[in-house]
């Protein structure tokens, strides 16, 4: 058995399959796409994924796109841990959710870090201010949904793998790891040198309010 996972490094659709592949513990191969080279639109690429774009996951003969979907085939396929409530209602929770955090969150983020990934000098303050006061009313949701718990949905699961940087404490102007993130994105975004490669801080969603002050009061 042997998963494949072809990867860009500072693709959040690719950070999200990983952070599913890390809590299951699953070992797999990277195979690495360079988007800048547009790798993703050659041929034999877009055999694997007629879209041209990564992730693309392969699992023996399984052949697999799109970030959510393989989250929940590596869901059902490993389910040690389970990342997905049992009951139906749970489940749809889950996803209604998951579909919040890309239908509507995802968009003031991508603004957020277009503008940060500029140079200093290019970026546009308006902006970044109005993409940090629509992401802060966005996470409010989150608050309200969190509650006391610890993560979404109680454990964690896979709304709290679907989201990349943004939904946890170290948000995308606080510390992106730069394990699962890259280099090149980590130090544009700024990284803490404190950051271990371990659970506690690729895989926590906490969208507590020490991540609001922290990813949105800078
Ligand atoms: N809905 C897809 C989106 C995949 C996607 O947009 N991937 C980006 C990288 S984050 C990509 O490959 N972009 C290159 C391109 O569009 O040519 C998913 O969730 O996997």
């Amino acid at each position: 058995m042997m998963i494949k996972l072809y990867d860009f490094k500072s693709s959040p659709n690719c950070q999200r399959v990983k952070v599913v592949l890390a809590e299951k513990n699953l070992s797999y191969e990277i195979v690495p796409v360079d988007l800048r080279k547009q790798e993703q639109k050659k041929p034999e690429y877009l055999k694997l994924n007629p879209y041209g774009k990564v992730p693309v996951l392969t699992d023996d003969s399984t052949v697999l796109y799109e970030s959510l979907v393989i989250n929940e085939y590596l869901d059902e396929k490993y389910p040690d841990p389970p990342l997905m409530p049992k009951d139906p209602a749970g489940k749809a929770k889950a996803r209604i959710l998951i579909d919040y955090g890309m239908a509507h969150f995802d968009s003031a983020y991508q603004k957020l870090r277009v503008e940060l990934m500029k140079d200093p000098k290019e970026q546009s303050q308006p902006v970044i201010d109005g993409a940090k006061s629509d992401l802060k009313k966005l996470l409010q949701r989150f608050e309200d949904e969190i509650g006391d718990q610890p993560y979404l949905m109680g454990e964690f699961s896979l709304v709290d793998a679907a989201p990349g940087r943004i939904w946890r404490p170290t948000g995308p102007v606080a510390s992106p790891p730069r394990q699962i993130y890259g280099e090149d994105e980590s130090a544009a975004l700024g990284e803490s040198d404190s950051l271990k490669p371990d659970r506690g801080e690729i895989l926590f969603c906490r969208p507590t309010e020490n991540a609001l002050r922290q990813a949105l009061s800078a």
